[in-house]
């Protein structure tokens, strides 16, 4: 079986994973969203990465889905409403025992793909390292931190876990991959919300407490109900230890709101009120907030799905 990383996605953290196995000497191709993004990529002559103010340069060969070949390694870097219509378009190329690594934040993304390839093995990842593009074909490594990958069918670990340390890529394989997406689902859900319609950094939510506890109690409840026990273990508590760490950095969601960007929402707040509904829990704190970030979303052109 081949060992080629095949990355779709050239953001920032597809970039930043294909620049660091690319370093380490492992075969990586890039595939871009069509032919006019392949040349501008060409033209460019690969991807730079900024780490501490150094830039280096990789030229990572690319191609895009419609390229000929099987693809045995995936790794899905794009955004989470993008995630099932990429893995459509590369279906027929994916290997009946290929692997497919998910790094998408949320919840929802990840089975809408698994339900489009039930014959490859797909692998959830959890991220908290931080990167953003500066310029086209240009990212800069913002945050280091940690990449929690596992793999709710399959306990097994992959073989190739060990490119990755090589790789220098801080990873864990764990079997409680969905406790931790649901933690930092409750926690982007706690936050970030809030912080868009209240237009502050993240500290600003210490005006705003009372608020805060009461969506943090009622997603502990949410994560009680839907067999998420340990997700739920002092969830107010980090929240708030979250929120003093993180004073002075607007959340993501802010700043895709503020960039004009389509948000990550229905995979985020979205999916913990469909999962309510789903467990016939009720969630008045969080139905309230949702429909207060759709309107927000909307009055803004954004789109809330
Ligand atoms: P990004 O927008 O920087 O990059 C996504 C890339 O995917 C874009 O270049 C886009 O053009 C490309 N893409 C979309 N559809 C495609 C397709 N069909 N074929 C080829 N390319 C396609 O996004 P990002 O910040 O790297 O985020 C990716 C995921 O990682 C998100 O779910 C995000 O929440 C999560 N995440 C990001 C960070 C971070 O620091 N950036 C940290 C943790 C988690
Ligand atoms: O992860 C975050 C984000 O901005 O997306 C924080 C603010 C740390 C938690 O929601």
């Amino acid at each position: 079986m081949s060992s080629t990383w095949h990355i779709l996605g050239a953001g920032s953290l597809g970039t930043l994973w294909a620049c660091r196995l690319a370093r380490a000497g492992k075969a990586v191709r890039l595939i871009l969203r069509d032919p006019q993004r392949l040349q501008a990529y060409q033209q460019a002559g690969g991807l730079t990465l900024v780490e501490q103010d150094q830039a280096s340069k990789y030229a990572i060969p690319a191609e895009t889905a419609e390229s000929r070949g099987p693809i045995h390694r995936l790794l899905v870097a794009c955004k989470a409403y993008d995630a099932a219509p990429a893995i459509a378009r590369l279906a027929p190329r994916l290997a009946q025992e290929g692997e497919v690594v998910l790094l998408q934040n949320g919840l929802g993304s990840q089975d809408e793909v698994a339900e489009q390839i039930p014959h490859l093995r797909c692998i959830f990842a959890s991220s908290t390292e931080g990167a953003f593009r500066e310029d086209d074909w240009r990212v800069r490594f913002a945050g280091h931190g940690f990449n929690w990958l596992g793999d709710p069918a399959n306990p097994a670990t992959p073989e190739w876990l060990e490119e990755l340390h090589d790789a220098s890529i801080p990873t864990e394989w764990t079997v409680d991959i969905l406790t931790r997406l649901w933690r930092k689902l409750a926690l982007n859900c706690a936050i970030n919300p809030l912080t868009v319609l209240h237009d502050c950094q993240n500290g600003g939510l210490l005006g705003h407490l009372p608020e805060v506890d009461a969506i943090s109690a009622e997603l502990a409840r949410l994560l009680h109900c839907c067999g998420q026990p340990e997700a739920a273990e002092n969830l107010d508590e980090e929240v708030q230890r979250v929120i003093v760490a993180t004073s002075a950095n607007y959340s993501s969601m802010y700043q895709d709101v503020r960039a004009g960007r389509r948000t990550e929402v229905h995979y985020l707040l979205g999916h913990a009120c469909r999962t309510a509904e789903r467990h016939g829990v009720e969630v008045p704190q969080l139905e309230q907030l949702h429909q207060r970030l759709v309107k927000n979303l909307h009055a803004r052109g954004l789109p809330s799905a």
